[in-house]
């Protein structure tokens, strides 16, 4: 009880402290920089194959880019990192970044970078060195405090070789080492790197790769440390955007987001038992749609939310969707995933329909871009399968996954409320829902029918309607016609119809 009032104390000094900014509520769109597009021939993905994308991420609708890790390191994923202050070979030079920098910021696109700082590889400098001092027995690296050694291994613990010392490592296996994050020394190399990212490369945040291991099973030790992350992003420059990884439920996300940084990661609308999945299948999906971010929006009250349905660790969109079969539910997933409002991701790949599940390699497989147009797919890989047609051919198919998921972000992007507005449920039965979004002076509903098979009727009495769009997700089109006093709308399966309210 003590510890739960501590923390509270702790969260009502902090929340205030860094305000939301209605800047970070964009499209954004992960990036595995290794299998997105090669452009020198070697096969492997690269920040100038990125950058010649850029037009086609633009044109998209995307306007918020993360990519994961781009720094030196020995694995292909590059979440064990050499050198936080370098770009992987593999993807080009500190040159190349910087014009993928300015070239997004040109198109106002923002863009953030994985910072995975739980723990280092095996071969950074700093753990060579500490380690080199154990086994000589001089135990006069600088760097012994930046990991943490003991001689008194408890669980997660790696023995050196030839010592008997341990040094701790939350992910068995993966020779990555946690750092040591109370000490004070490497927190201030933690500032240079976050400086040197922010001044000087000019990225607008990061992505915080796990989080809940910091401090493990310590929430209010990660807690305090997000907020001295975020207290020093906040001095190097005021409103950069942090997310963070917890893979949890919102209660806990709940407590995490009392640390002030900008945004968690939605992990419980993700997946294939997450509120998007769940609401694109069985006998009353609307219902459980409305319950579930009824529930969600008491819980984490006015907080920047960070929903994606699949990423670089979980299987693919189209698979938690059962869209396979059905793309209709593919998209309207999709539509789903948009109204739970705030910093929605994609996670690169979705946008067409791209599959993977199982091993981690197949969850990033290389961008379907055209035929004979293929970045090579990262080591490991066991299956290797494209369900729908590449990026070229979606893109001339007005039907396509890609062109439904082109029309929603740029209907975002003109109807702001969408992703920015409090929601409200007008309406709701089983396979209906109408959701009302407001901010500011502008006031949007979105009319949805969750059914996979019936057509509905659907009267929506607001006068001054004006029709801001419609998501046809079947083959079916859905339509509108608005009088003085309501608009009468017909539904297919699976469709949305969104107005706004005229001043
Ligand atoms: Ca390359
Ligand atoms: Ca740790």
């Amino acid at each position: 009880m003590k510890k739960f009032l501590c923390l509270l104390l702790l969260c009502t000094l902090l929340l205030s402290s860094f305000p939301a900014r209605a800047d970070n509520y964009r499209n954004w769109y992960e990036v595995f920089v290794y299998s997105y597009k090669d452009s020198d021939g070697d096969g492997i993905g690269d920040l100038k194959g990125l950058i010649e994308k850029l037009p086609y991420i633009e044109d998209m609708g995307y306007n918020g880019l993360w990519l994961m890790p781009v720094m030196a390191s020995p694995s292909y994923h590059k979440y064990d990192v050499t050198d936080y202050c370098s770009i992987d070979p593999q993807y080009g030079t500190m040159e190349d970044m910087r014009a993928l920098v300015e070239d997004c910021h040109r198109r106002d696109i923002k863009i953030i970078i994985d910072l995975p700082v739980n723990h280092t590889s095996t071969r950074h400098p700093w753990f060579l060195d500490a380690v080199y001092s154990i086994q000589k027995r001089t135990y006069d690296s600088p760097y012994l405090e930046y990991y943490c050694f003991t001689q008194q291994p408890e669980a997660n613990h790696v023995q050196v070789n030839g010592a008997k010392w341990y040094y701790e490592e939350q992910f068995a296996g993966g020779n990555m080492p946690d750092l040591n994050l109370d000490s004070e020394k490497l927190y201030s190399e933690i500032e240079s790197i976050l400086a040197f990212w922010l001044e000087d490369v000019g990225v607008d945040g990061f992505r915080l790769d796990a989080v809940t291991s910091f401090y493990a099973k310590n929430t209010t030790k990660n807690v305090e440390f997000l907020n001295k992350l975020k207290a020093s992003c906040e001095k190097i420059k005021p409103g950069s955007f942090l997310v963070g990884e917890v893979w949890a439920g919102i209660g806990t996300i709940a407590e995490y987001y009392q640390s002030g940084i900008d945004s968690f990661f939605l992990f419980p609308a993700s997946q294939a038992e997450g509120y998007v999945a769940r609401a694109t299948r069985g006998r009353s999906p609307a219902k459980s749609y409305v319950q579930d971010l009824t529930n969600l929006y008491e819980t984490l009250p006015g907080v920047l939310l960070a929903p994606f349905i699949g990423n670089h660790d979980t299987g693919r969109a189209v698979g938690s969707l059962q869209g396979r079969s059905l793309p209709a539910r593919a998209k309207f997933g999709e539509t789903l995933l948009n109204l739970i409002g705030g910093a929605v991701f994609t996670y690169y790949g979705e946008e067409i329909g791209m599959v993977g599940s199982g091993d981690d390699p197949n969850k990033r497989l290389a961008m379907y871009w055209s035929e004979g147009d293929m970045t090579q797919q990262p080591p490991g890989v066991t299956q290797i399968e494209y369900h729908f047609p590449c990026a070229e051919e979606q893109l001339k198919d007005e039907n396509s996954i890609l062109n439904y998921c082109r029309a929603l972000n740029h209907l975002k992007l003109k109807v702001p409320s969408i992703a920015r507005g409090k929601t409200e449920f007008v309406y709701s039965d089983s396979n209906l829902c109408v959701m009302k979004k407001t901010w500011e002076n502008e006031t949007c509903y979105a009319v949805l029918n969750f059914s996979s098979s019936k057509t509905y009727e659907y009267t929506l009495n607001v006068p001054s309607l004006t029709l801001a769009g419609i998501l046809d997700a079947s083959e079916e089109k859905a339509s509108a016609v608005i009088g003085e006093t309501a608009a009468a709308v017909t539904l297919p399966p699976f469709a949305a119809v969104f107005f706004t309210v005229s001043e």
